[in-house]
């Protein structure tokens, strides 16, 4: 696992639930963006240090502008997809019940299930709330994800949940190879 190492990650949820501000959140200080607007896909780099992994990462977030229409975006944007943040704001239940849609369309665009992480995002809005910890929990347990409660406003928990996604992408990725190993 040491090493240096190029991480594809996407942004999921429905519009206005933090997926951009989350990913400005946690790049910002070495943002770096590329926008591209005709195909509707904007992303961000950020290097971090796993240092009880001993690996370097670059992780490129992939955030999709609105709802772009064409397949081909959709396709682009999942290709080579490492693991997502799977995000919904705590303040709109219709968001929360839109993940699991954004999760069938990550993994019917990919070959192999990838590790995504639930995002409850927005938990600063302590008095709209209306999604409990509790149903986020749930949710994530069944489909064996972890979940995280974020602020992108105050930053609570934002690099948390990127950190925890790449170090849960990199354990599999070791998992794999010994797998790998154990077969050949
Ligand atoms: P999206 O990329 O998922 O579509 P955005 O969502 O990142 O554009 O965020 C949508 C709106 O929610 C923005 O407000 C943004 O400031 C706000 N927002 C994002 N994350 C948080 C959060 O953690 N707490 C609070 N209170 N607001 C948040 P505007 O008003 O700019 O549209
Ligand atoms: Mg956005």
């Amino acid at each position: 696992m040491p090493g240096e190492y190029r991480l594809k990650i996407t942004m999921l949820g429905d519009g206005a639930v933090g997926k951009t501000a989350l990913t400005i959140r946690f790049t910002e200080g070495g943002f770096q963006a590329d926008y591209k607007r005709t195909i509707g896909t904007d992303f961000a780099l950020k290097d971090l240090q796993l240092k009880d992994l001993n690996a370097s990462v670059t992780c490129v977030v992939w955030d999709l502008a609105g709802q772009p229409r064409f397949e081909t975006v959709r396709q682009g944007f999942y290709r080579g997809a490492r693991g997502g943040l799977l995000v919904y704001d705590v303040t709109r239940r219709r968001t929360f019940l839109n993940i699991d849609n954004w999760k069938n369309e990550c993994f019917s665009n990919l070959a192999n299930p990838i590790p995504l992480i639930v995002v409850a995002n927005k938990v600063d809005l302590a008095d709209s709330r209306v999604v409990s910890r509790e149903e986020g929990e749930k949710y994530a347990k069944k489909h064996k994800f972890l979940y995280v409660e974020s602020s992108a406003l105050t930053g609570e928990n934002v690099e948390e949940a990127y950190f925890a996604l790449c170090r849960i992408i990199l354990m599999e990725g070791k998992a794999r190879a010994t797998e790998a190993n154990r077969n050949s």
